[in-house]
């Protein structure tokens, strides 16, 4: 397959592109390096020595002999470039990370949620619309969030994507009243967002619905979980193919950085009581997933494809005690810069990635090994005073005390 993968030199996208271009397929990366930027806007940097895209590119041809293609591109805001990029090229599928994908990062200021909601928001139209305009028969695989369904599980497992529902009818086709029934139908699984970076997931998901609608686009959105885990097979190959790990308070994912915490001797930073559940994949585990979303597109016509891509739900108190455990770190209970329930269970059913030969990496056995690879490997380029996760959710509330309550 030709696949393109926007934001190709992000945390997800890079390691996707490796992993997909040593499968056989024809690999270019579309990115703005925007990610980049914003380190530099955080002072903060990756853990791990991360390589201009130049020299991550050259090495990969060095260690595979396959190339990469690659364009500097602002999905969101050149839209003639995306165009001609397409035409171009003429990918049989895209995938799209390319989103501003912190929600911390979201809520630091009306400034962050502007840039937020238009880079994400136009980044994802613009590609429905290109792929519209090119006339091409291009997958779309989309990269979301468990997010979008907020935390809860309302006595059941959350389904992909859709629910079945029965609305009360009474009425016949003309109006007229008719005795009352029951009537099955399926919607959009309710959402309930928790920052505006989740809500910018939930507007791509109606964009989605009416694209999949109205111009027969094939497109899959994967609704994936909090990825933990740093390396892949093949950005293991060489030093200069090293993916990113985010540990500021900003871009740092909650395992993630209790790896690194532990790594550098900081108290593990448990927000509140630690009871909120999150649904969690390795990073070799996503890329295997966007591949079997790529080998199973929808047919044109059929309604968007969604896929729950988790494989564990964990409290975050647990997985403290867990890293404490096995690497001897404190933890320490921090108040909650965010306003999100303090408790809250979360069943998600996968059922479609397992039954299409997924073979989760499970965090008991990964775990000590990220530790000791990455974490520990790299811990004087750490930089402690970046840890603290200071982005508020609501000024009207101070840290701990939820602004509802
Ligand atoms: P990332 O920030 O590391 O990578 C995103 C990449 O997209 C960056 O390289 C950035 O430069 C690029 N980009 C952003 N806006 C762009 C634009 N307008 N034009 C071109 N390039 C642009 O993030 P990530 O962790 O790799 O996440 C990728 C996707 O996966 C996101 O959409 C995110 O919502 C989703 N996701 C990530 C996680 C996670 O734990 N990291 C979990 C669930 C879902
Ligand atoms: N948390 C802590 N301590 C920390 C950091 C986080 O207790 O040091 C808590 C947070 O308060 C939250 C939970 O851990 O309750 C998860 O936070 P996170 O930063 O790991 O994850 P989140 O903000 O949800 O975002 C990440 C990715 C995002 C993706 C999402 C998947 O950045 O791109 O969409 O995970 S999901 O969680 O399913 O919405």
């Amino acid at each position: 397959m030709k696949i393109a993968i926007l934001g190709g030199d992000g945390f997800c996208g890079w390691p996707a592109s490796l992993y997909l271009s040593d499968e056989g397929h024809e690999v270019s990366i579309v990115d703005n390096l925007s990610r980049r930027v914003i380190d530099e806007e955080l002072g903060a940097q990756s853990l791990t020595p991360i390589r201009a895209i130049s020299e991550r590119r050259a090495a990969w041809q060095e260690v595979s002999g396959r190339e990469i293609g690659f364009y500097r591109l602002d999905v969101a805001q050149d839209y003639e470039g995306l165009l001609q990029f397409l035409l171009a090229e003429q990918p049989d599928a895209v995938v799209h990370f390319a989103e501003q994908r912190a929600a911390p990062y979201s809520m630091k200021s009306a400034r962050h949620k502007r840039y937020t909601v238009g880079n994400n928001v136009n980044a994802t139209h613009n590609v429905l619309a290109a792929i519209v305009d090119s006339g091409l028969d291009i997958h779309l695989v989309h990269l979301g969030t468990t997010g979008v369904y907020g935390y809860g599980t309302a006595g059941m497992k959350i389904p992909e994507g859709y629910l079945d529902i029965e609305v009360t009818a009474d009425q016949d086709a003309e109006g007229n009243p008719v005795e009352t029934h029951r009537v099955p139908q399926q919607i959009l699984y309710p959402t309930n967002p928790g920052s505006i970076y989740h809500m910018t997931k939930v507007l791509d998901q109606h964009l989605f619905a009416y694209y999949a609608k109205n111009d027969s686009a094939r497109i899959t959105d994967l609704h994936q979980g909090i990825i933990w885990g740093t390396h892949t097979d093949q950005t293991q190959r060489d030093e200069r193919l090293i993916n990113r790990f985010d540990y500021d308070g900003d871009y740092g994912t909650v395992l993630n950085r209790f790896l690194m915490q532990a790594a550098v001797g900081y108290p593990l930073t448990v927000h509140g009581t630690g009871g909120q559940t999150r649904a969690f994949i390795h990073i070799r585990d996503m890329v295997r997933c966007v591949q079997i979303a790529l080998e199973n597109p929808p047919a044109a016509g059929d309604r968007v494809k969604i896929f729950n891509q988790m494989t564990e739900t964990h409290r975050v108190r647990d997985l403290a005690r867990l890293v404490a455990r096995i690497t001897g770190a404190e933890v320490q209970m921090v108040p909650n810069p965010r306003n999100e329930s303090a408790e809250n269970d979360l069943h998600v059913a996968n059922d479609t990635f397992l039954d299409l030969g997924l073979q989760p990496t499970t965090l008991s056995e990964g775990l000590l090994l990220e530790v000791e690879q990455i974490a520990a490997r790299y811990r004087d380029r750490a930089d402690l005073t970046k840890i603290p996760a200071t982005s508020l959710w609501t000024t009207k509330h101070e840290a701990g005390v939820p602004a509802n309550a």
